[in-house]
């Protein structure tokens, strides 16, 4: 963004002349103060709750019990503690002749983490066309021209978006305009490392060959992308378009002390967020559908779906293909060709855990993560979860219940838990750079195992790799198959890349 851009955005944002004036020159001599004066739903949350943690801060609850969700009462500069009349209006106008549907809102210009998105139905169950993108978005290079008027003479301005095709006039008509607020998180990104070193020997067990290359995730999944995962897909988080209805959200990840993401309002507005010191912990509570369709997501770029017909191209296929009901049953959930963002193999895991071509004697594969053949001493971590390192040479690893810590800010210290990802620090990263491959969560790899206690439906299992917070001690290359679709407390999961 030019100079010239930050300035006049801030001054359209401002009402009284004079402060802008001043905050005119204040810019000038420092950019990074403009985004400072920007309102976030956390900042306004601040001011208007006792406690933004609280219940009835979150931004799908609605304390004053008027119809008005707190992110709608943040984005159309309402008191969310005193009841308001709705100041959304829609009818019809007259454009060139022809009548269309229009709505209107207040549109507040200071907030940073907003958007306003317009989407145009024919229907109420024709949700929506999966191919086109929004019908208007606030500040996209996509808005239409001529379809938005503002009107800067009330505070905050009122825009109206006038429908754009489908006149009222005819055999079809459209039959509603239906305005959507979006809080946008901040953008979550995942750190890669390449394993390289193409066809390495496998580890004396079998493991670990990998003739291609491929990147793989520094940490595990951690709460802060797990939560702007959900935001983007999971407003309902009970339908599939076939197979399994198992959710991406599993209740436990709100209501036990080491989950770390909150779940406000009810299915179909469903809003997330994450707890106080969890955002840099692993999410928990992941079944292996749901690390698929993370996977999904991140393959097909990060789409948000405004129906269940995009969800078919957003979570349902792309890495892997849910469409079929029989394959999430039985072994039939398989790494696409070309897929661009997967669980990684056992293979790969083990790989970019203990491979290190330049070991001096013996095999080439340390018999710990940490990249040593002594086993890493049980990490202690601080009152927020981070690892406490010693020397920056200790090999750390954060297993058998030795990170505690009261991550549900109740008083009482739970015995075990998770600890912040990467926080042993270099030196217990394994040899191409990943950390946490030993301890905080054991994680899902894609490799496949028959469990023979299991029934019919149910006898395909996928191989959980490394230790976790509450494994025990002393399990070298801890490798055990589970069931796919179990959510628990001491597995998480990483993804691995290869890009075109
Ligand atoms: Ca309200
Ligand atoms: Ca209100
Ligand atoms: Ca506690
Ligand atoms: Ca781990």
């Amino acid at each position: 963004m030019s100079i010239k851009s930050v300035i006049s955005t801030f001054i359209a944002s401002s009402s009284a002349v004079p402060i802008c004036i001043t905050r005119f020159a204040l810019s000038l001599l420092c950019l990074g103060s403009v985004a400072s004066l920007q309102a976030t739903y956390e900042s306004w949350a601040a001011g208007e709750f006792t406690s933004v943690v609280d219940a009835e801060a979150a931004p799908g609850a609605d304390p004053d019990s008027d119809g008005i969700v707190n992110l709608r009462e943040y984005a159309f500069d309402l008191d969310p503690n005193e009841p308001d009349a709705s100041p959304e209006e829609s009818g019809i106008l007259e454009f060139e002749g022809s009548h269309y549907l229009f709505i209107r809102f207040p549109r507040r210009t200071d907030a940073s983490d907003l958007r306003y998105e317009v989407r145009a139905q024919d229907g109420v169950y024709d949700l929506c066309d999966g191919t086109k993108p929004y019908d208007w978005v606030m500040g996209s290079s996509a808005s239409q021209p001529g379809l938005v008027s503002t009107d800067n003479s009330t505070n905050p301005p009122t825009v109206t978006i006038r429908d754009y095709e489908a006149p009222l006039e005819g055999s079809t008509f459209r039959g509603f305009l239906q305005l959507f607020v979006v809080l946008d998180a901040i953008e979550q990104t995942v750190d890669f490392v390449t394993v390289g070193d193409l066809g390495n020997p496998a580890d004396s067990d079998g493991y670990g060959d990998v003739a291609y290359e491929f990147e793989i995730g520094e940490c595990e999944i951690t709460n802060d992308q797990y939560a702007e995962f959900l935001n983007a897909v999971a407003s309902e988080d009970n339908w599939r378009p076939k197979g399994v209805l198992e959710p991406l959200y599993d209740v436990s990840i709100g209501n036990e002390a080491r989950g770390g993401i909150y779940r406000h309002g009810e299915a179909g507005s469903y809003t997330y967020s994450v707890k106080p010191l969890m955002g840099d912990k692993p999410v928990i509570y992941i079944s292996f559908y749901s690390a698929c369709k993370y996977c999904n997501w991140l393959h097909n770029g990060k789409l948000r779906p405004r129906c269940r017909r995009m969800m078919v191209s957003t979570t349902e296929d792309g890495a892997y293909d849910f469409s079929d009901d029989t394959v999430t049953i039985s072994n039939g959930l398989v790494r696409r060709p070309g897929a661009r963002y997967f669980v990684p193999t056992e293979d790969e895991w083990c790989k970019a855990a203990y491979y290190d071509p330049t070991k001096s004697s013996g095999s080439k594969y340390w018999r710990w993560a940490t990249r040593s053949d002594i086993e890493p001493t049980a990490a202690a971590v601080d009152g927020s979860g981070v690892i406490i390192i010693d020397t920056p040479a200790s090999k750390l690893a954060n297993y058998a219940y030795s990170a505690s810590w009261d991550s549900d800010l109740d008083g009482s210290v739970e015995a075990g838990n998770l600890s912040a990802v990467a926080s042993a620090g270099a030196g217990s990263k394994s040899f191409y750079g990943v950390a946490d491959m030993d301890g905080n969560v054991t994680e899902w790899t894609e490799t496949a195992k028959i469990l023979s206690h299991h029934t019919a439906n149910s006898n395909w299992a996928r191989i959980e790799r490394g230790s976790a917070w509450n494994t025990e001690g002393g399990r070298w290359k801890y490798r055990v198959p589970n069931k796919f679709s179990e959510e628990i407390e001491g597995r998480g999961f990483r993804v691995a890349r290869i890009l075109p």
